[in-house]
């Protein structure tokens, strides 16, 4: 079974706007998107009903839910996820597309909108745990089986999550975007504690830490304060990124915060070790 899936005009069609309107929301991530392998917006039922709930738009022309069995080239990454097709996945990750920019940008959309869509089923309990556990563990493999092979770097970075914090997932995507800049790293993991990573920075100097959480309080605490404090004095980059990162929460102080992989890309172009 699956959503029948529509294209951006239909969807201005229905909720009698501008096809303008729907890319606007879709780029600023109001409206949930998936891309076609071609890059096109497509838009499940689902995704634009719960937009049309949340800003009161006519939804009697929106489609409704089809049971069909898709053709393979069809398949969205939510569904081939939900199905646990690790091929399709693999497929559908791969961009195709040129340019580390252009790269980022696709996983931030595409990656993104799949895990975002398996999460807002599973709280639903539409979509089992074990099922969400094996939709992470296809997506990981399949983002890792894009890295390119080892090799020695001058730059190095550590990667994990802060204590507490499970939701490795996302590190392998900045990891992805760190060694297609040709740097080399270290993925350390989930629920770091602040002492393994004071000695990990420590015994191993590397320019940039960089982490990932769900919610910003790990970065509130004292032990964080600390933990930045040793970095800038080994000269290691502290860098944070995740959900929480989306909302305005002041300007950090010693680190630097990134809402996508877009914008550390194109921050790390730029990046010169101190
Ligand atoms: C997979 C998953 C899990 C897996 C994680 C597996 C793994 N190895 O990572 C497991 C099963 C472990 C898990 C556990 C839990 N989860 Co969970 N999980 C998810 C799910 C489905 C996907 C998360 C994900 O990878 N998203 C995709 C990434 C790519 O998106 P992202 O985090 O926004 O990251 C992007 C940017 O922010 C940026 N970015 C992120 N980090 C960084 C870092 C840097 C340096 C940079 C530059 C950029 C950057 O790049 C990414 C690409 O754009 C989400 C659903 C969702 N809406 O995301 C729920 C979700 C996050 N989980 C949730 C919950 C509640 C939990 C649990 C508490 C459940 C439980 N009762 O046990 C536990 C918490 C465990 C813990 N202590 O952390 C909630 C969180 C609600 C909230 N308000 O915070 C969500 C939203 C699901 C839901 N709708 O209820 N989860």
């Amino acid at each position: 079974m699956r959503s029948e899936l529509v294209t951006s005009a239909q969807a201005a069609s229905a909720f009698r706007v501008g096809v303008s309107s729907i890319k606007r929301w879709t780029d600023e991530g109001e409206l949930e998107a998936v891309r076609t392998p071609g890059g096109h917006r497509r838009y499940s039922a689902a995704a634009l009903r719960r937009f049309a709930d949340l800003r009161g738009l006519p939804t009697e022309r929106l489609p409704r839910v089809r049971i069909e069995v898709p053709p393979p080239a069809d398949v969205t990454l939510f569904e081939a996820l939900a199905n646990g097709d690790a091929m399709a996945v693999r497929h559908l990750v791969e961009p195709r597309i040129d340019g580390l920019p252009r790269r980022a940008a696709f996983f931030d959309r595409v990656v993104g909108d799949a895990l975002r869509e398996i999460g807002y089923r599973w709280e639903r309990s539409r979509l089992t745990v074990d099922e969400e556990h094996r939709a992470s563990a296809i997506i990981r493999e399949a983002i890792d089986a894009l890295r390119p092979p080892p090799r020695s770097a001058t730059k190095r970075a550590i990667l994990a999550c802060p204590p507490d914090e499970e939701h490795e997932l996302p590190l392998h995507l900045v990891r992805l975007v760190f060694e297609w800049s040709n740097w080399e790293t270290e993925l350390l993991g989930a629920s770091l504690p602040w002492d393994a990573a004071r000695h990990a920075v420590a015994s191993t100097r590397p320019a940039i830490f960089a982490f990932s959480s769900r919610s910003g309080d790990p970065y509130r605490s004292r032990d964080f304060e600390r933990f930045v404090r040793s970095c800038n004095d080994r000269r290691t980059c502290v860098i944070v990124g995740g959900e929480w990162a989306r909302g305005g929460l002041g300007r950090p102080a010693g680190y630097v915060r990134f809402r996508t992989l877009r914008g550390f890309e194109r921050w790390l172009r730029t990046f010169r070790p101190r």
